[in-house]
């Protein structure tokens, strides 16, 4: 399919002629195999039990050990965020503005209405959102340090009316113990200003289980609901509190797929494999096409965009791996059925008309519309939500939203009336399925019992 004398970037699989079932695309489309976290889970668990145990010291001792950090406390000081805030290169501070003016717009406009249904007089039940509680986002340090993921987390936490939120980054040697001062600028843009130095493993724990108040340090109290990215020690901590706690979705390698036809740029269609791939050596980059000449320039213009983009070495690591390939279709319908299969976290619709071929997609985490709205407008500025699911999880699950910190309570409002038109009913179920004393519950509000009214 390459040029020839030209070793393609992307490997190539050929379904042209070939009708798959979903179970044998699935099986066969591309994918990373997921880390196990089975090594980290003893080393882990061990900081939890010392976390829970121990609180103030557990944390001093593992900031000295893992962070290089000799901490008293690890409350970041009001004057630190300020102090960030006012050193943000103003460029960077309006850029980070407005992502978080469109972000809030979408997530507001996203908050859904309480559900009252009448089923009959006096019979009522109500669907009711309420926000959690308190909220503790865990943000990596390290190499990838992404303030827009701040937004991401905490501008549809506010939106849903999280009372409280907590922030925890891990302490910098560079920076003073402190988190990164983007970080910190971002928080304090946010109006967040409970944050906390505390990495890793330990960070989680600390948001689980809460530490308690000790001389020069007011406590921390524990969240109901843990968010936020981070590596294997900080995902397999967040799925070891999961129970005591909530937690989001566990985040894997970053994912691209484009479906494209011979309209689709093939400049634009290179440079957005590259943008997802530039992530992670392990993040995903994949092209379903019904045009083997687009694929061709694709993969021309993949080598010549190597040449100049800043991480190659990643990149090339990313695009020569097992989870990337360009996938040749029949037709744009067949296109969509691979797509469909792959439930991809972001999927880009590169065809005529773009919009029709988006509508009948069943499963992404994000559709982007068209030549003019690549994935990385939606990871800054589009307003939509970049905390989506990998893996193939769009195939049951959703992004960030309002909805993760919200939960539905069901009111149940019934008069007498109402209960008395249901009662033999439920005397009914309850004896079918031998637990009389849910019927004798019904039956004691109705027995004659003189005076009772
Ligand atoms: N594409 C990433 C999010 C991100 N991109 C942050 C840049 N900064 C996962 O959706
Ligand atoms: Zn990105």
């Amino acid at each position: 399919m390459s040029i020839p004398g030209e070793s393609p970037i992307l490997r190539t699989i050929d379904w042209r002629g070939r009708a798959l079932s979903l179970a044998e695309l699935r099986r066969e489309l591309p994918r990373v195999a997921s880390a196990s976290t089975h090594d980290a889970e003893s080393s882990v668990r061990s900081i939890l039990d010392q976390v829970r145990s121990a609180g103030l010291p557990a944390l001093r001792s593992f900031a000295e050990r893992f962070d290089g950090v000799a901490q008293e406390q690890p409350k970041v000081p009001q004057a630190a965020l300020d102090r960030a805030l006012a050193e943000l290169d103003p460029e960077i501070r309006r850029a980070l503005e407005e992502s978080i003016a469109r972000a809030r717009t979408v997530a507001l406009a996203q908050r859904p209405e309480d559900v009252p249904v009448q089923l009959a007089p006096g019979a009522n039940v109500t669907l009711r959102w309420e926000p959690v509680r308190r909220v503790g986002l865990y943000v990596p340090g390290g190499l990838a340090v992404y303030p827009s993921s701040v937004i991401m987390n905490v501008v549809p936490a506010l939106a849903a009316g999280v009372g409280s939120i907590a922030l925890a980054s891990p302490p910098q040697k560079e920076f003073g113990g402190l988190p990164h001062p983007s970080i910190l600028a971002a928080a304090q843009l946010l109006g967040v200003s409970e944050v906390y130095a505390i990495g890793g493993a330990q960070a989680i724990g600390a948001f689980a289980y809460g530490i308690p108040a000790s001389a020069g340090f007011a406590g921390l109290e524990p969240v109901d609901l843990v968010t936020g990215p981070g590596n294997i020690y900080v995902a397999t901590a967040k799925r070891l509190v999961k129970g005591v706690v909530g937690i989001d979705a566990e985040a894997g390698p970053t994912e691209i797929a484009i479906l494209a036809d011979a309209s689709a740029p093939a400049d634009y269609v290179a440079a957005d494999l590259i943008s997802q791939a530039e992530h992670d050596p392990f993040a995903a980059s994949v092209l379903v096409t019904d045009s083997a000449e687009l694929a061709d320039a694709v993969q021309a213009e993949l080598a010549a965009q190597m040449g100049w983009t800043k991480h190659r070495e990643r990149v090339a690591r990313a695009l020569a791996g097992e989870q990337s390939a360009v996938v040749l279709v029949d037709t744009v319908q067949q296109g969509i059925d691979v797509v469909d299969a792959y439930a991809a976290e972001h999927l880009e619709v590169m065809t005529e008309n773009a919009a029709a071929v988006a509508a009948r997609v069943r499963s992404a985490g994000a559709i982007f519309v068209g030549p003019t709205a690549p994935v990385s407008l939606g990871d800054y500025c589009a307003g939509s939500n970049h905390v989506l699911p990998t893996s193939g999880t769009a195939a049951f699950a959703s992004g960030l939203g309002v909805h993760t910190f919200l939960r539905a309570i069901q009111v149940i409002d019934y008069d007498r009336a109402a209960l008395a038109a249901v009662a033999e009913h439920i005397v009914v179920l309850a004896g079918a399925e031998d637990l009389p004393a849910h019927g004798d519950a019904v039956s004691v509000r109705f027995a004659d019992r003189g005076a009772t009214p």
